[in-house]
């Protein structure tokens, strides 16, 4: 019997999120580590060059970048399709993944979510203000206004989901664990974008498992999840010492 799949990355990820989203829909078996890339022990360093989740664990095969991995899945798993056929969609869905990949993750993760989640959480700090509101009133009303000019009045991107939905979708989720709303008034394809797919039955599955742990340390995390029934591996990569990552923030 081939091994299970492995995923190692935190349920409040977004790119871990994009990931086990396509798994879910796939209907693969997988087992996941939960861990915050932060606590990553020496191994989890082997596996992750540069420290990121998440990571897939396919047999002896080992990925990084949920791009990667979603192509992946697509490759080894082709249905359901979750890239459009026609190439010009596909060739569209993909730059809009790496928009979302990039620039929402800039927007509502790395500036909004890491300074007022993870900056105390994780490492005891407080938030940079001015970083924050830089955010609220210069980057994310960018990124809405270029989504709103993309995004369709109703229904997904390129007719059936696909990874484009699903990625735009998994940064407002991690957004939405701070608070943030988009606008309706000032942003309505967008706002009733995201309140579309975020109201998926897949996406509601995985923010039941994320709710039960948003406030919990790391520590606590595991035992919460085995409660909720996640699918866990038996062991972890993660230890209690919290280091900063090579790429980001060394
Ligand atoms: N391009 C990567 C980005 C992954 C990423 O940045 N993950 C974050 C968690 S949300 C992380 O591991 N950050 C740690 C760091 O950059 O040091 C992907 O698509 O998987």
């Amino acid at each position: 019997m081939p091994a299970r799949l492995k995923i190692i990355g935190n349920y409040i990820s977004p790119y871990v999120r994009k990931v086990v989203v396509c798994l879910e829909l796939k209907g693969l078996d997988y087992e996941i580590d939960p861990i915050a890339p932060f606590v990553g022990n020496d191994h989890f360093s082997r596996l992750s060059p540069l420290r990121r989740i998440p990571v897939l664990v396919d047999d002896g095969l080992v990925l990084n970048d949920s791009s990667v991995i979603c192509q992946y899945l697509e490759d080894k798993h082709p249905s359901p399709v979750l890239y459009p056929a026609n190439i010009s969609d596909r060739a569209q869905a993909r730059w809009l993944e790496e928009y979302a990949d990039t620039r929402l993750a800039d927007a509502l993760v790395w500036r909004l979510f890491y300074q007022l989640a993870l900056r105390r959480y994780i490492f005891g700090e407080d938030a940079d203000q001015t970083i924050v509101r830089q955010a609220r009133d210069v980057e994310i009303p960018s990124v809405l206004d270029y989504l709103e000019s993309q995004l369709p009045d109703d229904g997904f991107l390129f007719g059936a989901l696909s990874i484009a939905d699903i990625s735009i979708a998994c940064f407002f989720r991690t957004a939405s664990f701070v608070r943030y709303a988009v606008d309706a008034e000032r942003w309505p394809r967008t706002a009733a974008f995201v309140a579309q797919v975020l109201a998926l039955p897949v996406f509601q599955k995985l923010a039941r498992l994320e709710d039960c742990i948003l406030r919990l340390p790391q520590a606590e995390q595991r035992s919460a999840l085995m409660a909720a029934g996640a699918p866990l591996t038996s062991d972890t990569l993660g230890t209690s010492a919290p280091r900063r990552g090579v790429a980001r923030y060394a």
